[in-house]
């Protein structure tokens, strides 16, 4: 029996001191100004702009034009008692070729930002790419090419240089999963391509460019600084316990999570992983040295998380289930797993259609804390979209998403009870935002924003996490 499992069920949990309690963003979702001070089209400009590609030809063009009011949002967070906020820096603003020297009035936007941040005590985390590949990286091939890679530890470079003596907290990719297999295989994210070896191809030169990222950030950055990077790691279930169902959760478990932790954490391809997409590639693309490369010593390892993925085995050409979650589209994001069908689980959904459950959360949390025991966790996204009700007033009422995270929270306190070393949570999202192809349609925010007139209003559920990041305790069960 573990630690956790004698818990009282009626409680107050206590989260550690100095536990980083956030929220997070990303830049193509929220900053809007994507023609100003000299920032160019990245992928998620070209992508948004082709019809057919976001839901009613949504852009970022505008966002919640956070690039204008990014003083009034650190307020809100500040108010809201948040002691540390992630975001991400749009390449294409700094750098807006994808090479050569930089913008200054890019990199006086996110100084702004910083010190706005730490002038309100809240400790600023950095994300170097969050999916929008400057257009003309795009044009040279893009992911799937190595050059690519070496672009972004020069941005990497530019980054630590004009930013490190301010922000202690650095990451490097978030969800290179999605950038691959959505980006270059499925094609529902941008850039829109649908080839599974130029998917693998990506995955590889995001790894390589992550490892000289890292080398790039620990030769400019000052010593204090730690250096993550966020997956969102999949915890994969076997539909049921037969032989064939968890050969697919190991196939699922490859392509999705271990395609990332060996490289990155221990040096090395899976070879189950190369054996099972061996009809596809010969891997050649990988050069003697590249694993290598991308194992670099990293301070934390930061997951995303927001629910559990199901696999059973399907003989070839046998129909797969229609409503699948994520993998039984036209074009799989899941090279070398023709032979596996993807579930959802029965149960509550959020208005992503995403089944709601914590418990994998802490299944995760634990199985990667005790294959990589030395490597602190954060939780760098967890949050749900829900159909939200505006009051007459304004006010919007969203017992769900505090539910959401209440149950989240619970399961990272119980990890943390557990021995687990998690050092923090950042909500997904500060504010509702571009939800890349589902455009505007999906709110995650717990401040709404209305996007006629830009308005930011808390929802009860910020205030509830408020209340949460305040006093960092959780009361057990949960009460709206
Ligand atoms: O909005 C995204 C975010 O950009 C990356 N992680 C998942 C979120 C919800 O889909």
């Amino acid at each position: 029996m573990t630690a956790s499992e004698t818990r009282p069920l009626t409680a107050t949990r206590s989260f550690p001191p100095g536990f980083l309690w956030g929220a997070a963003t990303a830049a193509y979702q929220i900053e809007g100004a994507a023609a100003e001070d000299g920032r160019t089209p990245s992928i998620w400009d070209t992508f948004s702009h082709t019809p057919g590609k976001v839901f009613e030809g949504h852009t970022g063009d505008v966002a919640v034009d956070h690039y204008h009011r990014f003083r009034e949002d650190v307020g809100i967070m500040s108010e809201l008692g948040l002691n540390a906020y992630r975001f991400s820096v749009s390449w294409s603003r700094v750098q807006p070729t994808g090479r050569g020297p930089a913008v200054q009035k890019g990199l006086d936007f996110y100084r702004a930002l910083v010190d706005e941040l730490l002038a309100a005590g809240i400790a600023p985390a950095l994300t170097l790419y969050h999916w929008d590949l400057p257009q003309e990286l795009e044009d040279a091939g893009g992911w799937p090419e190595r050059s690519t890679a070496e672009r972004f530890a020069e941005y990497a470079g530019i980054l630590a240089d004009a930013l490190g003596d301010r922000v202690t907290r650095w990451t490097t990719l978030n969800e290179p999963w999605c950038s691959a297999f959505l980006g270059y295989g499925s094609g529902v994210h941008a850039p829109g391509r649908t080839d599974p070896v130029d998917s693998l191809r990506a995955a590889h030169h995001l790894n390589l460019g992550h490892g000289l990222a890292v080398q790039a950030l620990r030769s400019a950055l000052p010593a204090d600084r730690q250096i993550a990077v966020s997956l969102n790691l999949h915890e994969v279930r076997p539909l049921t316990e037969s032989a064939e169902d968890r050969d697919a959760a190991r196939r699922i478990d490859a392509v999705g999570n271990r395609i990332w932790l060996g490289p990155m954490l221990e040096g090395a391809y899976p070879e189950d992983l190369l054996a099972d997409t061996a009809h596809l590639t010969d891997w050649s693309f990988v050069r003697d040295g590249d694993a290598a490369a991308a194992r670099q010593q990293l301070d934390l390892l930061a997951i995303n998380y927001y629910t559990p993925t199901v696999v059973s085995h399907v003989p070839e050409g046998s129909e797969k289930p229609q409503d699948d979650g994520h993998g039984n589209s036209e074009h799989s994001p899941w090279p070398g797993a023709d032979s596996v069908a993807f579930h959802r689980a029965p149960g509550e959904r959020t208005a992503m259609g995403w089944p709601v459950d914590a418990s994998a959360l802490y299944d995760l949390l634990r199985r990667v804390s005790a294959a990589y025991p030395d490597l602190p966790l954060v939780i760098s996204e967890n949050g749900a979209a829900y159909e939200d009700e505006v009051a007459e007033d304004g006010s919007v009422h969203d017992p769900e998403r505090a539910a959401y995270v209440h149950a989240h929270l619970e399961a990272v306190h119980r990890a943390l009870a557990d021995g687990v070393d998690v050092r923090g949570y950042f909500l997904w999202s500060l504010l509702d935002n571009f939800e890349w192809a589902y455009g505007y349609a999906k709110r995650f925010g717990a401040v709404r924003v209305d996007y006629d007139t830009l308005e930011r209003t808390p929802k009860s559920s910020a205030r509830w996490y408020a209340r949460v990041a305040r006093s960092g305790e959780l009361h057990v069960p949960y009460s709206d």
